[in-house]
């Protein structure tokens, strides 16, 4: 019996206790990526914040102000060099070329975040909804999780233990980066992974109360520190870098060692050579086919410089090569 009660409270012990994700930038096991780290191999190029109010219960006091949206651009700047997005504001943010869903994490967001000296294991942070799309117009969220306590609100000095958040911008300090893994977006028809053309950083207002407060994906209220209530109000973007994106994919070269284009990179024309050629398509970064043909040779001049994807069938296979036009 005495067993049987034991496994019974075992079981009412909320999950939290023990749910556990990546630590902080400075512990073994963490997945903060360091803005200088070799796999970024873009920025976001372009940005524009809709702010929120400095606090979300008292409007008239005025929307976030603090920093250009121009600063959430190229590579994090740091403590000052960030947009303030207000309670509930958000950013998006669009690229040179599109993200695709390659192995591991695609992209990684970058605040100002610092130790909280009194208590080693907590950061200031303020958390953020991370979100993705292929049109502009449709965003899907990834699927955030805060098991941080919902007792007592964070003040503005508040602070939290990163191990206990998941999928939120912010999650790590200045100079590192959080990453996010297309994978963990759920699959959606309105959702090309393999070509995310704009990322949405919404601002978690973190206030508890439930007149504002905004849930996780498991339906959790989230805690972060509120108020703050001043012109740097709320989440402080710094940057996004790109993993991956098709300026930078690799194609598989395997079977296509008897297919080969030249000149590449290419001013105007560019020659196949391949046995049995049947059709030779061009495609841009967008995904649209820009030429075609049946013959050896294509002429390019009348294309943009730019990343253009050459689809190649022939001899009963078909291979993709990335070209680059001068
Ligand atoms: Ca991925
Ligand atoms: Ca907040
Ligand atoms: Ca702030």
């Amino acid at each position: 019996m005495i067993k049987r009660i034991c496994i019974w409270m075992l079981a009412m012990v909320p999950v939290a206790l023990w749910a556990q994700f990546a630590p902080a930038q400075d512990k073994p096991g963490t997945t903060a990526m360091h803005a200088d780290s070799s796999a970024f191999v873009a920025w976001a190029t372009g940005c524009k914040v809709e702010r929120g109010p400095m606090r979300i219960d008292k409007p008239e006091n005025g929307l976030a102000s603090y920093g250009a949206d121009s600063l959430a651009l190229g590579m994090p700047g740091g403590t000052y060099d960030v947009v303030s997005l207000g309670d509930g504001g958000f950013a998006v943010l669009t690229f040179a070329s599109p993200i695709y869903n390659g192995p591991g994490p695609d992209f990684a967001v970058f605040e100002n975040g610092f130790a909280n000296a009194m208590n080693p294991d907590t950061w200031a942070l303020e958390l953020a909804f991370v979100e993705v799309s292929s049109d502009g117009l449709n965003f899907f969220r990834f699927p955030a999780v805060s098991y941080v306590q919902t007792e007592t609100q964070l003040g503005n000095a508040g602070s939290i233990d990163p191990s206990q958040i998941h999928n939120f911008a912010s999650k790590y300090g200045a100079f590192y980066g959080t990453p996010f893994d297309l994978d963990e977006v759920e699959d959606n028809d309105l959702l090309d992974k393999n070509k995310i053309t704009h990322v949405r950083i919404v601002d978690v207002v973190g206030n508890i109360d439930p007149e504002y407060a905004n849930t996780d994906s498991e339906g959790h209220v989230i805690n972060d520190p509120w108020p703050t209530g001043f012109a740097s109000s709320g989440m402080d973007l710094d940057a996004v870098g790109v993993i991956h994106d098709l300026a930078h994919f690799d194609v598989p070269e395997n079977v296509a060692d008897d297919i080969t284009l030249y000149p590449n990179p290419v001013k105007d024309r560019l020659n196949v050579k391949a046995e049995s050629l049947q059709t030779v398509e061009v495609y841009n970064l967008m995904g649209q086919m820009v030429l075609s043909t049946t013959t050896a040779t294509i002429d390019m001049g009348s294309l943009n410089q730019g990343i253009y994807f050459v689809r190649i069938a022939a001899d009963g296979k078909t291979v993709t090569k990335r070209i680059v036009k001068q």
